[in-house]
């Protein structure tokens, strides 16, 4: 099924200029970019995004670091886009997610993970809306 999935490279990735080589990964693999912006992540984006972890100990950290500076935000399309992105990536802590992955090959560590990818069609459609808008997604 063709699906839509948001991802952020965060503030971490984009710093390092490591953004081309992640979106090559996408594009290599025959995912495409439907929407792409470099923007300042707000403090309400940040904390409507993360609403899942508000109860955790990390969140407060998890929105400073998102709002620390710019992120390249995209939405990716096609087929099981959510699925396919999210074993792209790897897991969450860097020390888990296997080489050959996203964090696996350019992670150390959970707090800068690189990337975050839409973990569900239902979470996507709620992230999509947050970073853009019905016409920036083509
Ligand atoms: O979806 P994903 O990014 O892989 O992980 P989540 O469980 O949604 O957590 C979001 C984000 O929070 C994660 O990328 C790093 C951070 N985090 C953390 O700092 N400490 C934890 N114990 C769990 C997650
Ligand atoms: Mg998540």
């Amino acid at each position: 099924m063709l699906e839509n999935t948001l991802v952020l490279l965060k503030p971490d990735a984009v710093k390092r200029s490591i953004s081309g080589e992640i979106i090559a990964r996408f594009e290599r693999r025959g995912l495409t970019v439907a929407a792409m912006k470099l923007m300042q992540v707000s403090q309400e984006q940040a904390k409507k995004h993360y609403d899942e972890h508000r109860e955790k100990p990390f969140f407060g950290e998890l929105v400073d670091f998102i709002t620390s500076s710019p992120v390249v935000a995209m939405v990716i399309r096609g087929e099981s886009a959510v699925k396919m992105v999210r074993s792209m990536m790897g897991a969450t802590n860097p020390l888990d997610s296997a080489p050959g992955t996203i964090r696996g090959d350019y992670a150390t560590e959970m707090s800068k993970n690189v990337i975050h990818g839409s973990d569900s069609p239902a979470s996507a459609e709620r992230e999509m809306n947050i970073f853009f808008t019905k016409d920036e997604i083509f």
